[in-house]
């Protein structure tokens, strides 16, 4: 696609300050002097809400009556972040707001403040999702996101005086949200539970024995300077039994009200786990309770009034996306559809449900491939149990015809043999849809010849790549207007922002030392703000002028906080022992962000130990002003827009061959930072386009894990082979980080030194080596600026819009409405 420049705006200063008066008055009820930033903030949401809502009409009414095929992106998380600024970007009002809001005696940055973050996701899965709404609206290409209006989205962190995590809940909608409008006239039935019964004819009819309403909230999703408006549409579940009264007036209130608890718990909390399953009866009744209402409101949407429509037009109205596992049983369901409810055959109910679906998988570690006992399924869902199995029969004939493998057949069985029989969804979802994608190039071959290996063999027409990306609105506008002011004034227009490859136009001007100056006074200012924000926030003492070197991801063994944490105590204890002169010393801030899953003992105990490295570390006069460490709490969308433009070193240290993808990689290459990684999802692209030289590599490759693996992987070898490494092991375990406690770690070090999954133990000698590169390059700050600028000049690629139209052309074969 060609740039396009930024959308003028359909309004002026003073009509959105009357807009804003007008509200107050007809929705908040305060006149503008009782009014609070609070007030202010929904009314201007109101405003815009407004100028947006002719384009959401128009796009809806376009896509129902146009030929264009919709897309519909299924995902159990949008992790949206803020919407105020986002939608006065997209929309074109950013300065009118600004303008308005300080006409009528307000700070801008006070009204977005009061905006509080809807965090509906875990991590990178969720904010993909997001990423992906606001590229298609962008491209115009008609999409509905489906999901869940989580009640509680994931916790909000706080770490006790130990150190220690501790969850609180989330309650985003605290105070009034005015984006999401609750359309009551537009719900859904969803059913749970019962029997199947055979009709007279043969046909078979689900008995269900309680049902759920779900309630869709709706959310504009402007596209930036599109004209187009989509929805996302996430399900809120309500109780059909509101009050049971006679039981009320026996004065047994709880009893009254249980069904209606029970309804609404399916959508009560997002599951806080991020790449690891749990196997709750809850999760799979959140699931089947967002995609069965999708599935019927898109019915409903694409055959207005039409009692029994032809659906065999179905897959050229609208494709599913599912993303991950988390929404599979959208095939049975849609197969159920079509053979009980509009009386289809088996063989056509199962072309147009094949043509409908497409799966990204978002992992290679094996534990997150979702599998559900067949028999809770089959409590909850007796009619697609039997689909299921169905699905299973057939494929495993199909099966046989292609292979005499038998051995191999039995590895592919959607549902696994035995006492206590599986289904396996990632299994399900290849056979049950078009395309299967990876979400970088290496985790795409890795999923075709690991995880998935026997499919891809039988099935190779379906495997394909999409490499992630991230929005450049969000991620670099919103972020970090200095940057994106200099890349305007650099290309000479602002076209980049639809159009990210035109990025590469900056590469002559890395040559142009004035220009990559004005660089790094921009990351410069970039990290005095972050300071004073830290400060403000957090209470922390950030001083700009050292490095800021930053690792933010959810805490998992595999993606290794743990190496970084070694190779900074091992740091400090050089500098305290003299072993590094304090001459010798590149001052830096070690800033981590990282949740947590609850029930993640080892994650649990390395953000334990992470807090208390800092406090010994900050505390201690030796290494004053050389080296600090700060672990703000709860990371979260708004941090992120934050601290990334701030950051001159990123830390994407994963074991090679278990990041899919990674997207903070892509975020802070975007924003000028460097980084130190692995060769390890889309780092490999990263790289690649941002050239070796400006990259710093260090650790083993998959084939080398793999090959030492083979061999017998012993981490204790490497702690007495490094004698950094052991004195680092060894501080904490001698209680240096526990007030003297030498239990508190114990079963961390004893996990290091015995089993240590992800090889960190081996990685840290080339780990600590690598760091001499990085001081010596940061010691030259035209050099490194030069390097950095170059980053930002070659990872246009990396856009979400590059994303989207790779499914496009690969997958959804649609496009744009015209
Ligand atoms: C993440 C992957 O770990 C990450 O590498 C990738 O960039 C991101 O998805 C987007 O593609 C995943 N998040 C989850 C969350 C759950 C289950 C599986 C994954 S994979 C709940």
């Amino acid at each position: 696609m060609t740039g396009i420049t930024a959308p003028k705006s359909p309004v002026t200063t003073a009509e959105f300050a009357d807009g804003i008066r007008e509200q107050l008055k007809y929705a908040q009820g305060v006149t503008p002097e009782q009014a609070t930033p609070a007030d202010v903030y929904v009314a201007s949401s109101l405003v815009v809400r407004h100028y947006l809502q002719d384009a959401w009409f128009k796009t809806q009414q376009d896509m129902i009556n146009g030929s264009t095929k919709a897309v519909g992106y299924l995902s159990a998380e949008f992790l949206i972040g803020k919407q105020l600024r986002n939608a006065l970007l997209n929309a074109g009002m950013l300065d009118q707001f600004d303008e308005a809001v300080e006409s009528l005696g307000f700070k801008p940055q006070d009204v977005v403040d009061a905006e509080y973050e809807p965090a509906l996701g875990n991590g990178g899965l969720g904010r993909l999702a997001a990423c992906f709404i606001d590229s298609l609206a962008s491209l115009g290409v008609p999409a509905f996101g489906y999901g869940i209006q989580y009640k509680y989205g994931i916790f909000k962190q706080e770490f006790d005086k130990d150190g220690k995590q501790v969850e609180k809940p989330e309650y985003w909608q605290a105070n009034e949200e005015p984006w999401g409008h609750v359309d009551y006239n537009r719900s859904q039935r969803v059913n749970f539970g019962g029997k199947v019964v055979t009709r007279p004819d043969g046909s078979k009819e689900w008995q269900p024995e309680w049902s759920v309403r779900a309630v869709p909230v709706d959310y504009m999703v402007p596209g930036y300077a599109s004209g187009r408006v989509n929805t996302l549409r996430l399900w809120s579940a309500r109780s059909y039994d509101e009050f049971d009264l006679a039981t009320f007036n026996k004065s047994d209130y709880l009893n009254a009200v249980k069904p209606q608890v029970a309804a609404e718990n399916i959508s009560k909390i997002l599951y806080p786990e991020d790449s690891t399953p749990q196997g709750k009866a809850l999760r799979l009744e959140q699931q089947y309770f967002f995609v069965a209402a999708s599935i019927h409101d898109a019915i409903r949407v694409f055959y207005p009034g039409q009692d029994k429509p032809d659906l065999t037009t179905f897959p050229d109205k609208i494709c599913f996306q599912l993303n991950d596992t988390h929404p599979v049983i959208g095939i049975p369901e849609l197969m159920r559809v079509l053979i009980d409810e509009y009386g289809y055959t088996w063989d056509v109910a199962w072309d147009i449900t094949t043509r409908t679906f497409n799966y990204t998988c978002h992992t290679l570690l094996p534990e997150a491939l979702e599998v559900w006992p067949a028999e809770l399924i089959g409590e909850l869902l007796p009619r697609h149990l039997e689909i299921i199995k169905a699905i299973n029969t057939n494929f495993l004939a199909e099966l046989a015809t292609k292979t005499r493998d038998k051995a191999k057949i039995n590895r592919m069985r959607i549902v696994t043999e035995g006492d206590n029989p599986q289904v396996r969804m990632a299994f399900l979802a290849v056979a049950g849809g078009s395309h299967v994608n990876g979400v970088a190039e290496l985790h795409s071959e890795l999923l075709k010849d690991v995880t998935l290996r026997d499919f891809s063999d039988l099935y190779g027409d379906k495997f394909t790549n999409v490499t992630n990306g991230v929005t450049p609105r969000r991620f670099i506008r919103l972020a970090n207007p200095r940057l994106s002011a200099l890349i305007t004034e650099g290309l000479g227009t602002d076209k980049w922002l639809s159009d990210l490859e035109l990025l590469k136009g900056l590469e002559p001007l890395a040559k142009d030392d004035e220009f990559v100056k004005k660089f790094a006074a921009v990351k410069q200012a970039n990290k005095v703000d972050f300071a004073n924000y830290a400060k403000r926030e957090y209470g922390f003492e950030l001083d700009p002028n050292t490095m800021f070197n930053t690792m933010v991801k959810r805490l998992h063994e595999y993606k290794r906080q743990s190496l970084k944490i070694l190779a900074l105590i091992a740091r400090y204890a050089d500098i305290k022992s003299g072993r590094l002169s304090a001459d010798d010393v590149l001052p830096r801030t070690v800033i981590f962000g990282a949740k947590s899953a609850p029930g993640y003992y080892l994650a649990k105990m390395t953000i334990q130990l992470i807090n208390n490295v800092a406090r010994v570390v900050n505390n201690d006069p030796d290494v004053k002003g050389k080296l600090s460490v700060y672990f703000p709490w709860n990371y979260n969308v708004r941090l992120a827009q934050h601290l990334i433009p701030a950051t001159d070193l990123d830390e994407q240290i994963s074991q090679a061959g278990k990041e899919a993808s990674g997207t903070g990689n892509m975020k802070f290459a975007l924003n000028g930072a460097m980084t130190v990684g692995t060769l390890d999802g889309a780092n490999v692209e990263i790289r690649e386009r941002v050239g070796a030289e400006n990259f710093f590599l260090f650790g083993m490759t998959v084939d080398e894990v793999d090959k030492l693996y083979e061999e017998g992987y012993s981490p204790a070898k490497y702690y007495e082979a490094d004698p950094r490494l052991k004195a680092a092991i060894d501080m904490v375990s001698d209680g240096t980080f526990s007030n003297g406690d030498r239990n508190t770690y114990a079963p961390l070090v004893a996990d290091w030194l015995t089993k240590d999954w992800f090889m960190t133990l081996a990685d840290f000698t080339a780990y600590c080596s690598i760091q001499s590169d990085i001081e010596a390059l940061y010691r030259e700050p035209l050099e490194w600026n030069r390097k950095a600028l170059l980053n930002v000049a070659n990872s246009g690629y990396f856009s979400s819009d590059r994303s989207i139209e790779d499914y496009l052309t690969r997958i959804w074969h649609t496009g744009p409405l015209v």
